[in-house]
């Protein structure tokens, strides 16, 4: 075995993480069939992988949330975790990076994909984590893995360090020169590679590549630069400690090659990963552990049917077991009840995990994803903040059945609890409960899970866009009079309003001018409460903002006369005053901040033009080579489904931000359908 300088044994916890459809899930398949933790390997095609167990992901054949399976390879214990990379999911992944010691980044050949990567290894490297690339499928591939780099590189700030070259026979990939080891193999399916003889043109081409590794590392050790130089061929033992270290150090991304789906390329990987990333010491350092109390991260939360809620933590210091109570900054979030190994939705309950264990915890009911959980005196301060993206998309929902109104409720917040992205609000102006998420696909997997593990079948629309309405005119002295005589007591009520326009975003003024008791005092706060009636819907049936109104004269009867009189008599005097001062629709605009790759902006420019937006300004996004940020005003009627378009103008990497800015005048044929579609609704 080479000398590791420093080989971190013990407990190591890795994310499997890369774009969409790259592989990564066959991969996590692949890497348990390997090391004997399952029998055989599954396919995605087939819905047999241990990763992505549930329901939905099997539905739409997609990783839809993070698996966790733990294996031993060669005496060592590794929980990987298999990330989803659909841009709808990946923060599932983001709530995963804080607690591991190394990233697999699993990708393909393809073009489309490059920025997607960029964006996982922005956040890899932001985070100082180290990282292996896996090019995967190259059983497809019809390109020079050189060539390959060249494509990807750009979406790492690192060199992307090529450590093994493929063996071509006939157009076909059928094994690989390990660049280190300086040893040929040919690839055998689902069994290991076997060595053969590094000889001929693959020898050659071996020479040239291992040179190109070398001077790579050789950027970070004069030493070895200098042997370069003289042409002294350096020691192998000093290869692999530079390799492990500027790996451990994130200074190169080493590239291993294979077939995820024939387990080519595994055991490489594997022993990489085994010698060379770093273990529970370097990660507490990295996250700023002290101490030797139990401190664990939680890293994903589920709801399972039998078991009760089950937090999946990394332990990384001290130890955790059943009865160990767990306490987050802010809370006791309750006592261990069952510590579990997984293997994707397979459990065993085990005894206490320690320092770099991952499992899963029972029964903590008031943890969270995401929070660093301890049980000394003091609770330990947080090793992360992972901030949730800005929602993108929404829709209304209502429970199909009335009486299911109070499980939707419950049934939100458990899936809230296993996916803090989505976000559930209560409007309380349209009564909506509006769901927000990353995605039609985020969306419709929430929805999916409420009918088939709550039971709660819902509805879904699109949630109605804060419209107002206002006036241009004013109107003086007009008369609301409420009289009636029936029986005994009568009912009687008598106010001239004078009305006037506010300025935008002033709300509603109420004033009064009553001069010689015309409306006694004491009726007066009921006038204005009927004038707050009227306004709730206007002539076009909307909230009506930005004016005053003024109680300027009136009448009453010493028998007659209420509150509820006056009241009514306000709501009258307002309600025939409003269709008098030419009222408009109000309609709200937002600044969005688009950003995306400079390639896809001329793109973006045209979508925001196409739905009513207002460019205010275009620019390279700061600190994000290639990149761009475009800002504009845009009609929120417009935001609805504006993620949609942006995306597939992306390649899926585009997305915005926005943020109310004010109310604008909507006149014409929008404003005229915008009415009618009212009118229809409240008529149903
Ligand atoms: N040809 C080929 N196909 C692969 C390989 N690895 C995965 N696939 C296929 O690629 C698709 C996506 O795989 P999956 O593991 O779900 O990707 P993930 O989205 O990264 O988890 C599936 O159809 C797999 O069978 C590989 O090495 N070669
Ligand atoms: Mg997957």
């Amino acid at each position: 075995m080479a000398v590791n300088g420093g080989n971190a044994r013990g407990p190591r916890c890795i994310a499997l993480v890369g774009p969409f459809q790259s592989g990564k899930t066959t991969l996590l398949e692949a890497i348990l069939a390997r090391t004997n933790t399952i029998q055989r390997q599954g396919t995605v095609e087939a819905g047999t992988t241990v990763g992505d167990a549930s329901k939905e992901a099997r539905h739409h054949k997609m990783s839809v949330e993070v698996s966790v399976a733990t294996a031993n390879f060669m005496g060592d214990d590794f929980t990987f975790i298999d990330c989803p990379g659909s841009v709808e999911f990946v923060h599932e992944m983001r709530a995963v990076l804080p607690a591991i010691d190394a990233a697999v980044v699993v990708c393909e050949a393809d073009e489309r994909k490059v920025a997607q990567l960029q964006l996982i290894m922005r956040e890899l490297e932001d985070l100082k984590i180290p990282r292996f690339l896996f090019l995967n499928k190259i059983d497809k591939a019809d390109q020079r893995v050189r060539e390959t780099l060249k494509l990807l590189q750009p979406a790492s700030r690192v060199p992307l360090l090529l450590r093994q070259i493929p063996i071509w026979k006939n157009d076909i990939i059928t094994g690989f020169v390990d660049l280190a080891l300086e040893r040929a193999f040919v690839y055998k399916e689902h069994v290991p590679s076997e060595v053969i003889p590094l000889e001929g043109d693959d020898l050659s081409r071996g020479k040239d590549a291992r040179f190109s590794m070398l001077e790579t590392l050789a950027d970070h050790d004069d030493e070895l630069m200098e042997q370069l130089l003289e042409d002294i061929p350096p020691p192998r033992d000093k290869v692999f400690d530079d390799l492990a270290k500027e790996q451990r150090d994130g200074l190169i991304c080493p590239v291993l090659i294979g077939v995820a789906t024939r387990t080519n390329g595994v055991l490489r990987l594997l022993k990489a990963l085994r010698h060379e990333s770093r273990g529970i010491e370097a990660t507490a350092k990295r996250l700023g552990i002290k101490g030797n109390d139990p401190v664990a991260y939680v890293l994903k939360t589920f709801h399972t049917t039998h078991g009760g809620k089950m937090s999946v933590a990394r332990v990384l210091s001290g130890q955790i077991g059943d009865g160990t109570t767990l306490s987050s900054p802010e809370q006791e979030t309750g006592r261990v009840s069952g510590v579990l190994k997984l293997v994707g939705q397979v459990t065993e309950k085990r005894g206490p995990a320690s320092a770099g264990e991952t499992v899963a915890l029972g029964k903590l009911d008031h943890a969270r994803t995401g929070e660093t959980l301890s049980a000394g005196k003091q609770a330990h301060k947080p090793v992360a903040a992972v901030a949730p993206y800005a929602p993108v998309l929404a829709i209304a929902v209502s429970a199909k059945d009335r009486k299911d109104d109070v499980k939707l409720g419950v049934s939100f917040n458990k899936l809230h609890d296993e996916d803090p992205s989505l976000a559930v609000h209560h409007n309380a102006e349209t009564h909506e409960v509006v769901v927000w998420g990353q995605g039609e696909m985020h969306l419709r997997v929430a929805t999916e899970r409420l009918a088939d593990r709550y039971g709660v079948a819902i509805e879904r629309r699109t949630p109605s866009v804060g419209y107002r309405e206002t006036i241009k005119k004013p109107i003086s002295a007009v008369r609301g009079r409420h009289k009636k005589q029936s029986g005994g007591h009568g009912q009687f009520g008598d106010v001239v309003l004078d009305v006037k326009p506010l300025p935008r975003g002033s709300g509603f003024a109420f004033a009064e001018k009553i001069v010689g008791g015309a409306v006694p005092r004491n009726y007066i706060p009921s006038v204005e409460e009927g004038v707050v009636d009227a306004l709730k819907h206007g002539p076009l049936g909307f909230q009506v903002v930005d004016l005053s109104v003024s109680l300027v004269d009136g009448s009453y009867h010493a028998v007659d006369s209420s509150d509820m009189a006056f009241r009514i008599a306000g709501r009258i005097g307002i309600n025939d005053a409003l269709p008098q001062c030419n009222p408009v629709l109000l309609e709200p605009i937002h600044t969005v901040e688009i950003v995306c790759p400079s390639e896809a902006t001329a793109k973006i420019n045209a979508i925001l033009s196409g739905r009513r937006g207002q460019i205010l300004s275009f620019d390279t996004r700061e600190g994000w080579e290639g990149w761009d940020m475009v800002r504009a005003m845009m009609p929120e009627s417009e935001i609805g489904d504006l993620i949609i378009e942006v995306r597939s103008a992306t390649a899926g990497v585009g997305s915005f931000t926005f943020k109310f800015d004010h109310m604008a005048e909507l006149t014409g044929k929008p404003a005229d359908q915008v009415v009618a579609a009212r009118r229809a609704a409240a008529a149903e």
